[in-house]
């Protein structure tokens, strides 16, 4: 039986395979339908290849089949001289010239830029010193150990959760105050739903052009920080299903592991602080191990020849650098100042000392450096380790450096005496420089440049009223009431400068010049982009006095937002706080939900929510809880602890010490003269048995502070 031919085959015969002995012993003109599918495939296989190889090549190989003489059959012949109107200019025939031409050109414009780059970095490199070049390899080690880790996805080890007093609650009993704060809330619920409705997943919203906003500080990517940056404020005033629809997202999307250039800042306070505050009050570990996947991600800033870290990180890539326009490169103090909170949490959550180091790090190298007039500069080079410019503020650029050095303090159960006392030693040095009375009698905080006081205040430095009130208890002798009355009249003189406005709400600077007093000169100060100092300050001495003024000073504030800043789609900023018809900024800055909305809620609650002696709040308004280790680590009742290998633990006034696995019977500790020796003092501070891992230097940190 003869198959029919599916193929012409052109009259050529194609013998059988010899596969033993044919059944059939005759010659066939056709095909089997089998040897017929082989042909086939072969010829495909064989088209397949041809075509592959000129699309798939890479295209070096393309190029080197030009050079082959191919280029003819391939792009339009470029031809010059003879008939060129410009001699030296080439022509190109057939009818994609321009697109071709276009083509080479960029070819060209690349390979060029691509040599130039590579000798610019060659340069660029030579010029580096030895620290410079050393810290960039370690960067390179530390980014392959980060993804390593990150890789593992290890679970983090268990750690007994801190005291967590008042997450929720503090429902007032006046009636008034009640709708007051659940106007707040529906405040709340008006900036997030338009967010979830029009920006969703992107960092922040345009409530009028109703679309996603990207601030610089956050990178390229969506990271969604509005939607971390209020899950705390969610909680606390029991919008949980929107709680629930933002973790999910965090869940599903956010992702650190993305070419993006963010600030080590914003990232920290906003990210860190917001990713922890959520764990400590829902529990979900989720939060937890996103704070640590992204502080991993942050160490490569930190890679610099002095410790000190660079302002901004790539993601992806752990290349840091400062911002332009800072002094001479360098580093902010209240950037690189204002990691310590999180990063102390870090390590208690996850047994790595890594987040301590670097932090304790800055401290001892800002306290071995003179301090003209005992201020501390806002800029310092990481290059050399020198103060830029001499410029002090405790508004914008220095202003949360000093809120941590008080807030380490507080969060370490007030046993991190060396922070209290660089506080101590700074707000000093700030009072007797920059902080002065107008002549109608406003106690204002004043910026020291080069070696004169600017009488501006800005918008910023509102929040050392607060900050002042919330220092007192612990100040040095006597001195509590002073600070207390101290926090009260920068409270006044903030007051004043919304009150000295057509909206009733704060321009970003004002001046205390002759007659202007409180009040913007300059019309690029005159706007307010929904910042929380003012209603910050309110709230720290509504706590700490119960004065009434607080409060009303605090519904004005928020009646203003709510007549001049809201708008359909969510609350922006205005442009001209002294012009009754405000011009809208189009931005929701996600720290208006994070912190303005939030103190406004606290001011309306009863003290019982979130209690300042269990609660810290870092400098983006994310409450870390106290932790109260002194008296508890390694007791009988606290065993699970000592089953926590690798965690820190408080020791009487001592900061953080990195524990071992510890062995009741004292077993397990090494034969180390210097390890005996701390377990020496370890007994001595009640704590026994056990021993304790660490290097020398974390040994004298922890002995000397
Ligand atoms: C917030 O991101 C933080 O409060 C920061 O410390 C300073 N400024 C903004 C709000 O104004």
């Amino acid at each position: 039986m003869t198959t029919p031919a599916l193929l012409p085959l052109s009259g050529r015969r194609i013998p059988p395979l010899n596969l033993g002995p044919p059944s059939f012993p005759h010659h066939r003109a056709t095909l089997r339908l089998s040897e017929k599918f082989i042909l086939l495939l072969i010829l495909s296989a064989f088209i397949t290849l041809c075509f592959g190889a000129f699309f798939f090549l890479p295209d070096s190989s393309k190029h080197k089949r030009f050079d082959l003489g191919l280029e003819d059959v391939l792009i339009p012949h470029v031809d010059a001289g003879k008939g060129a109107k410009n001699p030296g200019v080439f022509l190109i025939h057939g009818p994609d010239e321009h697109r071709h031409r276009e083509e080479e050109e960029r070819l060209r414009n690349k390979i060029r830029a691509d040599h130039e780059k590579a000798l610019e970095e060659a340069k660029e490199k030579l010029r580096k010193s030895r620290e410079e070049i050393r810290a960039e390899i370690q960067t390179e080690k530390n980014k392959v150990v980060q993804e390593m880790k990150i890789k593992q996805n290890k679970p983090l080890p268990p750690v007994p959760i801190p005291n967590l007093v008042g997450i929720s609650g503090g429902d007032p009993e006046d009636s008034d105050i009640r709708e007051k704060r659940e106007k707040i809330k529906e405040m709340m619920k008006h900036a997030w739903d338009n967010y979830r409705t029009y920006g969703w997943g992107h960092n922040e919203l345009r409530p009028i052009a109703r679309k996603g906003h990207s601030p610089n500080i956050f990178g390229s990517s969506q990271m969604g920080a509005t939607i971390v940056d209020a899950l705390d404020t969610l909680y606390i005033m029991g919008l949980h299903a929107e709680f629930l629809d933002g973790q999910r997202w965090i869940e599903d999307n956010l992702d650190f592991s993305v070419n993006s250039e963010v600030s080590v800042f914003e990232v920290n306070i906003r990210f860190i602080g917001g990713l922890l505050a959520a764990y400590y009050l829902s529990g979900e570990e989720i939060f937890k191990i996103k704070a640590v996947q992204l502080a991993e991600k942050l160490l490569p800033a930190f890679n610099t020849p002095t410790g000190i870290p660079w302002a901004m990180v790539n993601l992806k890539s752990g290349v840091g650098r400062n911002w332009g326009w800072a002094s001479a490169g360098s580093s902010i103090l209240a950037e690189f100042g204002t990691l310590h909170m999180e990063f102390m949490h870090l390590s208690y959550l996850t047994g790595d000392l890594i987040y301590y180091k670097k932090v304790m790090h800055i401290r001892k190298l800002l306290q071995k450096m003179d301090r003209p007039n005992g201020l501390y500069p806002n800029y310092l080079n990481p290059r050399t380790g020198r103060w830029g410019q001499y410029h002090t503020s405790v508004g914008g650029l220095g202003d949360s450096f000093y809120e941590y050095l008080l807030k380490a303090w507080l969060m370490s159960d007030k046993t991190d005496h060396e922070a209290r006392k660089m506080y101590d030693d700074a707000i000093e040095a700030i009072e007797k420089h920059l902080i002065k009375k107008s002549r109608g009698g406003l106690v204002f905080i004043g910026e020291w440049k080069n070696g004169h006081l600017e009488k501006k205040m800005g918008h910023l430095a509102c929040f050392a009223g607060g900050m002042f009130a919330l220092g007192a208890d612990g100040s040095r002798t006597d001195k509590a009431g002073h600070y207390l009355e101290l926090g009260a009249e920068i409270a006044r003189t903030c007051h004043e400068s919304y009150d000295r406005t057509a909206l009733k709400l704060g321009p970003e600077s004002f001046k205390f010049d002759g007659a202007v007093e409180a009040v913007a000169v300059r019309q690029a100060e005159k706007y307010y982009i929904l910042r929380p100092e003012v209603i910050e300050t309110y709230w720290y001495l509504w706590r700490f006095t119960h004065d009434p003024r607080y409060r009303q000073w605090g519904w004005e504030a928020a009646l203003a937002i709510e007549k001049y800043c809201r708008v359909s789609g969510g609350f922006s900023g205005v442009k001209d706080v002294y012009s009754s018809t405000p011009t809208h900024d189009d931005v929701q800055q996600s720290f208006f939900l994070a912190e303005t909305l939030k103190y406004l809620y606290l001011l309306f609650s009863g003290d019982d929510l979130l209690p300042l002696e269990h609660w810290v709040f870092n400098t983006e308004a994310h409450p870390l809880p106290v932790l109260h280790l002194a008296n508890t680590t390694l007791s009988a009742e606290h065993g699970h602890l000592a089953e926590a290998a690798g965690h820190l633990m408080f020791v009487g006034s001592v900061p953080l010490l990195p524990i071992q696995t510890v062995q009741r019977d004292g077993s397990g500790c090494s034969g180390d003269p210097a390890l005996q020796q701390r377990q020496a003092v370890e007994a001595s501070c009640g704590i026994n048995p056990g021993c304790i891992r660490g290097t020398e230097e974390e040994w004298e940190l922890t002995v000397a502070g």
